[in-house]
């Protein structure tokens, strides 16, 4: 072997095993996601007088909270009908703000006042207050761990007991921070998170923060819908038995049951 052949091949060896580290890496790092559309599959009223910040769906029924200063609610709302079957309204100083069922108790947080409330499911009794030391914006939970946002692109997993802060994770699209996780859902083990103030929902894993997919919900009101004040997609519900997502907005007129479609 002449004295290039020594160097070359092993030089040969050492660049393609770098090339398959590299590729292995670049295969394994999660660069694109899927966007999906939606397919209306059923409308539903929605009190227009609701400024949706947290939607959970439970045992047949919705439970809504609601926001505003003086405006802030917690309620139980038949699905078929938007009725309001029982209420709860917040003190004036409380802006009210996601809602997770958990067990027996409602968790309700609030914006800027750094305290959630726990009330029985059944009676909407307040049990306890606890605080945390962001703002309050959505919350859900995966059945362990409450996971809640402030806003930022952080969600932070609280135990469910004592609401301490056990982790917490950074949502990235494409390694840039996605800002301003909302209302949340947690769904057959992913998170589901309006991002205010668009029209995205991001579905995002747990573990990593990662987002694996963009549903872009566009065109869910008509003109019509648009005549009197309506503000921004907020809130999602999954009904676990059946399968079924719903998504409403701020003020929203309707509420609907989509299903997901694939666009890329
Ligand atoms: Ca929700």
């Amino acid at each position: 072997m002449n004295r290039f052949l020594k160097l070359f091949i092993p030089a040969l060896v050492a660049t393609s095993a770098v090339l398959f580290v590299l590729f292995c890496l670049v295969s394994k790092n999660p660069d694109t996601s899927s966007t999906y559309t939606y397919k209306v599959v059923n409308t539903f009223p929605h009190d227009r007088n609701a400024f949706t910040q947290g939607l959970v769906f439970d045992d047949g029924v919705l439970y809504e909270g609601t926001g505003l200063y003086g405006r802030s609610t917690l309620r139980k709302v038949e699905l078929e009908t938007g009725s309001i079957l029982q209420m709860h309204k917040l003190s004036a100083e409380f802006f009210g703000e996601g809602i997770t069922i958990y067990g027996d108790n409602i968790i309700q947080l609030t914006y800027k006042e750094n305290v959630g409330f726990v009330y029985n499911k059944y009676t909407f009794e307040l049990l306890r207050k606890f605080n945390y030391p962001t703002e309050g914006w959505g919350i859900t939970h995966n059945g362990r761990q409450l996971i809640m946002s402030d806003g930022t692109p952080a969600l932070f997993f609280l135990d469910p007991e004592t609401f301490e802060q056990v982790s917490r994770i950074i949502v990235y699209d494409h390694n840039i921070p996605v800002w301003g996780l909302n209302e949340l859902e947690y769904v057959e083990g992913q998170i589901y998170a309006n991002i205010w103030p668009t029209e995205r929902i991001a579905r995002i894993a747990p573990e990593t923060g990662q987002v694996l997919g963009w549903i872009d919900m566009k065109g869910l009101l008509t003109q019509q819908d648009y005549s009197r004040p309506v503000d921004v997609l907020n809130g999602i519900a999954y009904d676990k038995e059946n399968g079924r997502l719903f998504v409403t907005g701020k003020f929203w007129p309707k509420l609907f049951e989509i299903n997901l479609i694939t666009a890329k």
